[in-house]
Formats: structure tokens, C-alpha cells, sequence
């Protein structure tokens, strides 16, 4: 190969630099029609000072253009958005946009999309094709939201939704997920439901308000759960495999929480809940786990461990039914203690039964139990403490315990 036939390609790459992305961008019987090409297309979309119907693209990073030019300003925006990137690491701001209905597309590529205080009668999608992705939706309504992406690792923020669902599909990598409202309360939403693929996860919610159910699955991978301040019909979170580490405080549920996890060293803790419904937490440990329920009132009570040694701790908390615990082999410490609770005469209302399996355990009771107590220690050399403040109603039975202090 001599140097004739080296140069040519050398232009060709040169040219190809210099050529700035452009963007395409029409409104057709009022639907928006936005296209980026193959290279990284960076646009803001907004309406800021413009009529009615009027919508403005303009270049974000000074080289992208839109229709050749730095700024272009379309009238007669009435219906659909849609607008489709393509390959290329993309960055697409929408700023106070009203329309029928949104389709943000960032195609492949490590994609920034952002939906600020936009509004749209119909649904919202933003979805991707792989690469690292991040996107926010923020202050917006819409019919119905979901956002999907396509592989590798992604941040996905909603922030003071107003819509019916939220969707959120992800594929492998390590997924972070927030839905946030404010102290104002500035979030209202019908459902959420995020499905993770293999990988870390986290989903954060804090000041949000949910009217009906959140779900959140996981697959393979160590995953992270935490809720704060929050307004919501139910929650179902389920970790997979792999380790999980759950926080769950100051929210009130019209229904019930249930946790879910599978092959790990899990940590779950719930501070100040109210509940109409249950706390059920469910893992099925093969390393060390914790779970601590404190200062909550809930109808029912269950928690399952798995094989490991185990440590369940429930204090001053007001069960209007049944409290079951179980945390299978292991050498496990259960302590179920109300003495600081207000209700003194029946914390735990319903009946209360504690399997501690095999292994030698350790079984610590403290304040009122107002219904039929088991506790029962299975096989293993296993000792039952009564703490101070204990009182019964009814006599409990404590099959299985060897020792008493
Ligand atoms: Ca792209
Ligand atoms: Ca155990
Ligand atoms: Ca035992």
C-alpha cells in the first residue's frame, strides 16, 4: 500500500469531523417530525416567548444544526411529538412543550434525554436502544409514562409526575431509578411498575404519592430499595438473587409492602410505616441477614429468613392480627419487643408465632401480647429471654426451648 492510496482516506476522515450533525425537523398536519442523523445530535426544544403552537429547535452544542440551521421556529404544533435520534451519543432537551402525545426515541448511543414542564393529553415514551443512558422527566403530565432502554447502564429520574402509570423497562447493566415529588406534594401518579434485567440496581422514592400499586423487579445482581416521605397504595419489590439492601420509613400505605430476595446477605429495615394492610418480608438468605421493623402500626406481620444466621428485630410496633416469624436454619436471633409502645395493654394484638428452625437460637420478648403466643425453637439448643415489661393475656406455649432467662 503506498502513500497514494493512504491519502484519499485521510480527506474522507477530515471531512467527516468538520461535517456537523443536522437534525431534521417538520410539523405536518400538526404533528412534530424531529430526526437526528448518525453523529452525537445535541438540540433544545422549547417554547419560551412563542405563540401557541409554535415550537423552537435550536442547537445545544453549536455544532449540531437543525434543518442547516442554528435555530429554526415551527408553527402549528397541535398533535403528535416524535422524535427519533438515531445512532450517535444524542443530548435532547424539551422545555414547556404541549402536545397530543410524546415519542422521544434517543436510538443507540450514551443518550441525555430530558422532559422538562412539558404537557401531553396521551402518553409519553422515551426510549432507547443500548448505551449508558440518561434521562428525566420532569414537572410533566401525561396520560400515561414509560420509559425503556435497551442494554447497559442507566439513570432514569421522574420528578413530580402527574400521570396514570409509570413504566420503566430496563435490559443488563446497573440501573438507577428515582421518583421523586416534593414536600408541595406535586406528584400524582396511578401505578408504577419497573422491570430490571441482570446487574446492581437501586430504585430510590422519597415525597412521592401513589395512589395504587409500585413494583419493582430485579433480576441477578446486589439491588437497593429505598422509600422515604412517601403517599402509597402498596409496594411490591423483588430483588432476585444477590444481595439486597431495603429501607423503607416514614410512609403510609393503604394496603401492604411485601419484599421479596433470593441467595444473599440482605438488610431490610422499616422505621415509622403506617400500614392498612401487611408487612411481609420474604428473603431466602444464604449469608447473614437483617431485618429490623421499628415504630410502625400494621395489620399483619411476616417475616421469612433463609438458611444463614439470621437477625430479626420488631420493636414498638402495633400488629392488629397475626405476627409470624420464621427464619428457618441458622443460629438466629429473634426479638419481638413492644414495652415502649403507647398501646401497653395488646401491641401485639392477634396471634404471634416464632419458628426459629434449626440451630441454636435466640428468642427475646418484651411488652403486651394480647392473643395466642407460639414460640417455638426447633431443633437446636434454643433459649427464650423475657425482657422487662413483658405481660400475656394468654398463656403462650414455647415448644423446642431449652434455656430460660
Ligand atoms: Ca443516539
Ligand atoms: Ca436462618
Ligand atoms: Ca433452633
Amino acid at each position: 500500500m503506498g502513500a497514494d492510496s493512504y491519502l484519499p482516506a485521510l480527506e474522507r476522515l477530515e471531512s467527516r469531523l468538520l461535517l456537523a450533525g443536522d437534525v431534521s425537523a417538520v410539523i405536518l398536519g400538526g404533528a412534530l417530525k424531529v430526526v437526528g442523523d448518525t453523529a452525537d445530535n445535541a438540540i433544545q426544544i422549547d417554547t419560551d416567548g412563542l405563540a401557541q403552537g409554535q415550537v423552537r429547535l435550536y442547537s445545544l452544542d453549536g455544532t449540531t444544526t437543525v434543518n442547516g440551521l442554528d435555530s429554526v421556529t415551527l408553527d402549528g404544533l397541535t398533535g403528535r411529538v416524535d422524535i427519533r435520534m438515531g445512532d450517535g451519543s444524542d443530548q435532547v432537551v424539551m422545555h414547556g412543550v404541549t402536545g397530543k402525545s410524546l415519542r422521544l426515541d434517543g436510538g443507540a448511543g450514551d443518550n441525555n434525554l430530558q422532559v422538562l414542564s412539558c404537557t401531553f393529553k396521551g402518553s409519553l415514551q422515551v426510549c432507547t436502544l443500548t448505551g449508558t443512558q440518561n434521562i428525566a422527566v420532569k414537572d410533566t403530565h401525561a396520560s400515561t409514562m414509560r420509559v425503556s432502554t435497551g442494554g447497559g447502564d442507566s439513570e432514569i429520574l421522574v420528578h413530580e409526575p402527574v400521570t396514570k402509570s409509570v413504566n420503566v423497562r430496563n435490559k443488563d447493566g446497573h440501573q438507577v431509578v428515582s421518583l421523586y415529588g416534593n414536600i408541595d406534594g406535586d406528584c400524582d401518579v396511578g401505578s408504577v411498575n419497573v422491570k430490571n434485567g441482570n446487574g446492581d440496581n437501586e430504585f430510590w422514592m422519597e415525597f412521592a404519592k401513589v395512589r395504587g400499586k409500585v413494583s419493582i423487579s430485579n433480576r441477578q445482581g446486589n439491588d437497593l430499595l429505598r422509600v422515604d416521605d412517601s403517599t402509597l397504595g402498596s409496594l411490591a419489590f423483588s430483588g432476585g438473587t444477590g444481595n439486597l439492601w431495603a429501607n423503607v420509613t416514614k410512609t403510609t400505605f393503604k394496603g401492604s409492602v411485601q419484599v421479596k430476595n433470593t441467595n444473599g446477605a440482605d438488610t431490610v429495615m422499616s422505621d415509622s410505616l403506617q400500614l392498612g394492610g401487611a408487612i411481609k418480608v420474604q428473603l431466602k438468605t444464604t449469608q447473614a441477614g437483617s431485618v429490623e421493623i421499628t415504630n410502625c402500626a400494621v395489620a399483619q406481620l411476616q417475616v421469612v429468613t433463609g438458611q444463614s444466621d439470621d437477625t430479626v428485630t420488631v420493636k414498638n410496633v402495633n400488629v392488629l392480627r397475626t405476627t409470624k416469624v420464621q427464619t428457618n436454619a441458622g443460629s438466629d436471633q429473634v426479638t419481638l419487643d413492644n414495652t415502649a409502645t403507647n398501646d401497653t395493654t395488646s401491641a401485639f394484638k392477634g396471634t404471634v408465632m416464632v419458628k426459629a428452625g434449626i440451630g441454636d437460637d435466640g428468642i427475646h420478648v418484651g411488652g403486651a401480647f394480647g392473643g395466642k403466643a407460639t414460640f417455638d425453637g426447633g431443633i437446636g439448643s434454643d433459649t427464650l429471654e423475657e425482657m422487662p415489661g413483658l405481660s400475656w393475656v394468654k398463656t403462650p406455649t414455647m415448644p423446642r426451648v431449652e434455656a430460660f432467662s
